[in-house]
């Protein structure tokens, strides 16, 4: 058996592809006793024969006689193998000692001396207290309270019949189909009887069965074929739909699965990825320029991570600055402001971004520098940070998907009409909009799909018209619109996969396992958990 040894011979012990040699520990057996005998007993059989039978027949383990069906499995069509479970009665470690000693109730009757035991003596005895009580309702004892020096155990009946123990041995005899059903379930109430299911395999003769097996050859050495001793040798037979082995590699993470997904269903829609890579925004570019007022809540220590160093921005394009401020403080384009003394400094501070719509701003600011205004659409994946109060669907920081579209006199129809395009394409049709609120667009939308695993609506986004105070002031033409919505990166693909808890997804409790066996995903496939490879 040498030639198959891991690493000895050409070759190796699992090359994935061509013939899977497993060195199972059968492989030993195949010339083994039990392989032997297992094929002289085939040959005798008319039909097959189960491997339990033929263990408990040999008195070997089953899983001796399952090792040498695995060999002689491995060596081709030797013999047909059907694996078939079959339930049988076993007694407990308990049903075992009654099996043995008898059953409690009955050595309780047997250490009843006919002038009677103290009870309190017979409670000491090892089945005392568990057989008193069946003796009791056997009728096979009785309990005299009035007895002088307390209460006494007498026998009622001469001789009584252990049926439990005779019925444990009747199934450790392996003829549990002895017993009637009812007899069966109170001895497994008593816990002296288990059902089990074994796996056996019920063998045949294979198309190639014979009881002398010699081993075939799982390789085409070089001296085989120089000393031409091929010509006579057995060899097995290709497996062609062997599995290969899977070749170490890395791992998407299903996040990035996902990312990876939505990007393609932009591009699709003809968007281009605005630059994100500054996680670390001015509040200016995060708030103001969005005409969010600077004491709006969201702009406050408790949902928002500002830094200490560097604490401020020091590039700002100043003469755009100016026009915030004003339309912050005044108003203009028609809009009478928010009426607040605007600060230079609270803009200037520096935050980690809470949305990627700050992207959408600096990439709409560049937009309306290009003169003359040409449409656009833009999208942006990346991490955004809110300082919210942690569950088990929100962390710290969480990945933002927006779509943003520019263009000459966009409507509310417009968002609706592209929303039902973007969310066709996640395999999401029945959409819902909601009325909502924004600091940065009027009119606003949360927008609803009805999830089918989930049996309910779900939010799957938010939306809007961004308001001409945050637009005109970067000089966008006055007839220009821009309609813009967002989701998060994390519930999709929570609901993807299956995963409940945002922990489960991301952090340090990730378990890799999930990551490696996260199939590839489909957004628009059926909802829910995707097949695993295996299942494919
Ligand atoms: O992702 C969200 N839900 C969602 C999305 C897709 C999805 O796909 C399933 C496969 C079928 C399932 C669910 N939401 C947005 C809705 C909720 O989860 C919400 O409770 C949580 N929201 C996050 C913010 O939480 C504070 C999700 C995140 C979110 C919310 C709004 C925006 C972006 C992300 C936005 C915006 C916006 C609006 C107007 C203009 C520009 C951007």
């Amino acid at each position: 058996m040498a030639a198959h040894a891991p690493g000895a011979g050409s070759g190796s012990g699992c090359s994935g592809a061509g013939r899977d040699t497993p060195s199972a520990p059968g492989a030993a057996m195949a010339d083994g006793p039990v392989a032997d005998v297992l094929l002289r007993r085939l040959e005798a059989a008319d039909g097959g024969l189960d491997s339990a039978e033929l263990a408990a027949e040999l008195g070997v383990e089953h899983q001796a006689v399952v090792g040498a069906v695995k060999s002689l499995q491995a060596l081709g069509e030797i013999i047909e193998a059907e694996l078939r479970s079959t339930k049988r009665w076993e007694l407990t470690a308990e049903g075992e000692e009654i099996a043995r000693e008898g059953s409690h109730e009955a050595r309780v009757f047997r250490s009843v001396p006919p002038e009677g035991l103290a009870q309190s003596e017979l409670m000491r005895l090892p089945s005392g207290k568990v057989g008193f009580s069946k003796a009791m309702s056997n009728k096979w004892i009785r309990v005299d309270k009035s007895a002088a020096d307390g209460p006494r155990v007498f026998r009622v009946v001469d001789s009584m019949e252990d049926d439990v123990q005779r019925r444990l041995q009747l199934v450790r005899g392996g003829q549990a189909e002895k017993l009637a059903e009812k007899e069966r379930s109170e001895l497994r109430k008593r816990k002296l009887l288990t059902e089990v299911t074994l796996k056996t395999y019920w063998v045949s003769k294979g198309s190639a069965f014979s009881t002398s097996v010699s081993k075939q050859e799982a390789e085409l050495s070089p001296e085989m074929i120089s000393s031409g001793s091929w010509r006579d040798r057995p060899f097995k037979p290709y497996n062609f739909s062997a599995r290969g082995v899977l070749p170490d590699s890395g791992h998407l993470h299903p996040l990035l699965k996902v990312r990876t997904q939505f990007r393609q269903i932009f591009l699709e829609m003809g968007f281009t990825e605005m630059p994100t890579d500054n996680f670390i925004e001015s509040s200016f570019w995060n708030f103001d320029a969005l005409f969010q007022p600077q004491q709006h809540p969201a702009r406050d220590q408790h949902d928002t991570f500002f830094l200490q160093d560097p604490a401020e921005a020091l590039q700002l394009p100043m003469d755009y600055v100016h026009r915030v401020k004003r339309t912050h403080s005044q108003g203009g384009y028609g809009s009478q402001g928010y009426k607040y003394t605007w600060k230079l400094d609270e803009a200037r501070k520096n935050l980690l971004r809470t949305h990627t719509t700050a992207a959408s701003a600096r990439a709409l600011y560049r937009l309306a520098r290009k003169k003359p205004f040409t449409p656009i659409k833009y999208f942006s994946i990346d991490r955004v940070f809110r300082n919210e109060t942690l569950d088990a669907t929100h962390l710290a920081e969480f990945h933002q998907i927006e779509g943003v579209v520019a263009d000459h006199g966009l409507t509310l129809g417009h968002l609706m009409g592209v929303l039902r395009e973007f969310f066709t394409k996640l395999g999401i049709t029945q959409l819902r909009f909601k009325p909502a609120y924004n600091p940065y667009t009027e009119p606003s939308m949360e927008v609803f799909s009805y999830h089918q695993g989930l049996k309910k609506w779900v939010e799957v986004g938010n939306s809007g018209l961004f308001r001409p105070e945050m637009l005109l002031p970067m000089g966008l033409p006055e007839n220009v619109s821009v309609i813009a919505w967002g989701l998060s990166l994390e519930r999709p693909t929570m609901i993807k996969y299956g995963i409940n808890n945002i922990r489960e997804l991301v952090g340090h409790k990730v378990n890799l396992q999930m990551v490696y066996d996260s199939p590839l995903c489909r957004l628009d496939a059926e909802p829910g958990p995707p097949q695993t490879q295996e299942a494919a």
